[in-house]
């Protein structure tokens, strides 16, 4: 077997929290009477709430106090926060269930790295609590992808060392960071679009074929 573990991000991996994270985001730009679409929403994959929130207010006429901008992102977590209590085990698509039923068949350690300090909740809502041997999110950090910490602490939680580890992502900026901290990736949307993976694979049930 190539690797003992394998390191999970969260939001455009295992769930489509992604879009909510889109429609919360608009609603604040919307807010603000700033342009905000999908292809700025592409770059905020990955990236921690406050560095989002630097992006979408890029074309903001003055310069914001940080209280206002503290207040802006509770705004706008608030909002997501909302669309996450309509999630449910539904949320978790079949083929993301099998595929880390059988990965843990097959003996290997599953662990989560992601951004996001709603991971709990999240995790909660899909029926996954419990589930994973470690979970390190962004209530763990103090560095954001494309910063390696998330995915060396989720290493270390699980015993493992980084190049036993296998990431996997859908952004650009976490697979820089799981490349960082010296584990190979696997890619799935827009990663995988744009090959930024040692894999890049049409979906999670991939992994099937390279672990
Ligand atoms: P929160 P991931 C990331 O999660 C999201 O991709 C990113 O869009 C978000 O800004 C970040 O979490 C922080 O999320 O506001 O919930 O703390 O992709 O690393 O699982
Ligand atoms: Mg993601």
């Amino acid at each position: 077997m190539n690797y003992q573990g394998i390191i999970f991000d969260l939001d455009g991996v295992l769930c489509s929290t992604d879009e909510y994270h889109y429609q919360a985001w608009k609603g604040l730009a919307d807010s603000l009477g700033l342009a905000f679409d999908r292809q700025k929403n592409n770059r905020l994959r990955g990236v921690s709430r406050m560095a989002s929130l630097d992006i979408v207010l890029e074309d903001y006429p003055e310069p914001l106090a940080e209280a206002e901008k503290l207040a802006l992102a509770e705004q706008k977590n608030e909002s997501y926060k909302r669309l996450l209590t309509r999630m449910s085990p539904a949320d978790l698509p079949e083929a993301v269930k099998s595929t880390l039923l059988a990965l843990r068949a097959r003996g290997l350690k599953l662990a989560i790295g992601s951004s996001s300090k709603n991971t709990p909740f999240i995790l909660r809502q899909l029926g996954l609590d419990g589930f994973f041997d470690a979970v390190s999110d962004g209530n763990h950090i103090s560095r954001s992808k494309p910063d390696p910490e998330v995915f060396l602490k989720a290493a270390q939680m699980l015993g493992l060392k980084p190049v036993d580890c296998l990431v996997v992502e859908d952004a650009v900026a976490g697979a820089e960071a799981g490349h960082r901290g010296g584990m190979d990736v696997a890619c799935v949307g827009d990663a995988a679009q744009a090959k930024a993976g040692e894999y890049n694979l049409a979906s999670v049930s991939g992994l099937l074929e390279i672990v």
